[in-house]
């Protein structure tokens, strides 16, 4: 399974024998490129940055780390290793060969989850292009760009599977990937999260941890689908997410690390005078970006979640691990709801509540970080302890959407949230501090005030290597 490099598109995928889907991936490789050089990292073009390319899918040694200019690194198409006799494993074609073509009655809800996966990829690069200019350091630069030629390389991925399977309408979707624009008005992202802005490091490392984490589990789900190629690409995808995810976990524990130093240092919660961030902040960071993030999971109760199951298109979490039918027609699974006026947990048909399944794996995920902050906190002897905020929190989609639910899961009126909303949500001041934080620092080794040195460098370099130079 090693990738060719000497193709015009490195892939593992035998591009060169379908002659026809390789002129159209060709075709559509200068688009992607214009793409990246209008909508990419601005300013960082031309600098060798410390990058790891894929060489293999093989699970050990399978990339390979050197200095490249983004606009060379080798995008292409790699799937995960085939399974022997893979099976659908899950819905109502369970048990038969998992298919290497798309059934058409499927063609349509298929083609939607691919698109909407896809968008996703390409928004995020747009949110973070940025971002650059106010690195806390060179080693936070390179974390930022790998992770963005990483989604570059996702949409890659995305669109390879809709230009070899879904012919015509794949091609017109694989460039409307490149039209939409996260935030604009009139052609944004197709999610809600793709379009806010990601305007400092603060909500970089939060936007990795929660909302990359999204993806962990979105693309796990599809991993399990009974459509190889989509499995297969999506197994590959989660090797390179790991990466994403742990850039915010340890951006968010440096910069708490910095804090709790600065409290201890100083004797006072009150960091700002001394160039910290104060935890209340980064608690109210942290409930913006994991309530749009618990968003992403779709409806509490959804047709569409159990349609994809049924179909066999997008399993459950670790969907081989679970012991249960795996068509689940007559099972059923804790959903909380509102009744009256009140916050319960019911019983709901398991097949509709497959989306809230997801996100309560996803929670349980977040929560493990979060204790780990805790952790570095209670380690440096600092009561305060991060906490996630109640799934009904500042929703916009389901149930809670229209709601005005605490931190604490209390229901109030749309008085008591407009009054103390602020003290949960990011103000304006808080922003305006956060961006006075991001002041550029690009020599080896240095890091921002605001910020922990990482523990370590990257792939055995020591933490002030010149991760990023001037090409
Ligand atoms: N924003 O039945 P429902 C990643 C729409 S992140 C706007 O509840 P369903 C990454 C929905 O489309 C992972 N609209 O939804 C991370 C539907 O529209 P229609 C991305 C939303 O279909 C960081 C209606 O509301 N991958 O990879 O069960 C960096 C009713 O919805 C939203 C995927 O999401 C929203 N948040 O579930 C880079 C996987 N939520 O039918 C990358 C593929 C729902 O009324 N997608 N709507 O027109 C899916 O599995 C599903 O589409 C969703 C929604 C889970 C997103």
């Amino acid at each position: 399974m090693t990738i060719d490099y000497q193709e015009r598109i490195p892939n593992n995928v035998d591009l060169a024998d379908n002659r026809r889907l390789q002129r159209a991936l060709e075709a559509w490789q200068p688009n992607y490129l214009d793409w990246w050089r209008e909508m990419g990292p601005e300013e960082f073009q031309t600098h060798d940055v410390y990058l790891r390319t894929a060489v293999s899918v093989e699970a050990n040694g399978w990339a390979n780390f050197g200095h490249v200019k983004m606009p060379d690194y080798r995008w292409g198409i790699f799937l995960a290793k085939p399974e022997a006799d893979r099976r659908v494993n899950f819905g109502d074609a369970m048990g038969d060969p998992a298919w290497q073509e798309v059934p058409g009655e499927f063609r349509g809800p298929l083609r939607r989850l691919i698109v909407t996966q896809g968008d996703t990829e390409p928004a995020s690069v747009e949110q973070q292009r940025f971002l650059g200019h106010t690195c806390p350091s060179l080693y936070d630069l390179r974390n930022l760009f790998q992770v963005n030629v990483e989604e570059g390389r996702h949409l890659w991925a995305m669109v390879y599977l809709l230009q070899a399977h879904f012919g015509r309408d794949g091609r017109e979707e694989a460039d409307a990937m490149l039209v939409r624009r996260s935030g604009d008005a009139d052609r944004p992202r197709i999610l809600g999260a793709f379009n806010e802005q990601t305007p400092d490091w603060l909500s970089f490392y939060m936007f990795t941890y929660f909302t990359d984490r999204d993806g962990k589990y979105q693309l796990a789900s599809l991993a399990e689908s009974g459509f190889d190629p989509l499995a297969r690409s999506c197994r590959f995808m989660l090797t390179e997410e790991a990466h994403h995810m742990f850039v915010g976990e340890t951006g968010i524990g440096r910069i708490v690390q910095r804090t709790a130093e600065l409290m201890r240092e100083h004797d006072t919660a009150d960091v700002r005078p001394y160039g910290g961030i104060d935890l209340d902040t980064i608690q109210r960071y942290l409930n913006f970006h994991f309530s749009v993030s618990v968003d992403l999971f779709g409806s509490e109760l959804s047709t569409n979640a159990a349609n994809y199951y049924t179909m066999g298109l997008k399993g459950r979490y670790d969907e081989t691990k679970l012991k249960d039918d795996h068509r689940l027609k007559d099972a059923t699974y804790p959903v909380t709801l509102l009744r009256g006026d009140r916050l319960v947990e019911e019983e709901e048909p398991a097949l509709q509540a497959i989306n809230e399944r997801l996100r309560d794996d996803y929670i349980a995920d977040c929560d493990r970080g979060v204790q780990r902050w805790n952790k570095v906190l209670a380690d440096r002897g600092i009561d305060y302890r991060l906490g996630l905020p109640h799934r009904a929190f500042n929703r916009r989609i389901g149930s809670f959407a229209e709601l005005q639910v605490t931190p604490d899961g209390e229901l109030v009126n749309t008085e008591a949230w407009a009054r103390q909303k602020y003290e949960w949500l990011p103000t304006e001041e808080d922003q305006a501090y956060i961006a006075s934080l991001m002041q550029p620092v690009m020599a080896p080794g240095k890091y921002a005030g605001w910020i922990a040195p990482p523990a370590r460098g990257i792939h055995g370099q020591p933490i002030d290597f010149e991760y990023v130079r001037a090409g």
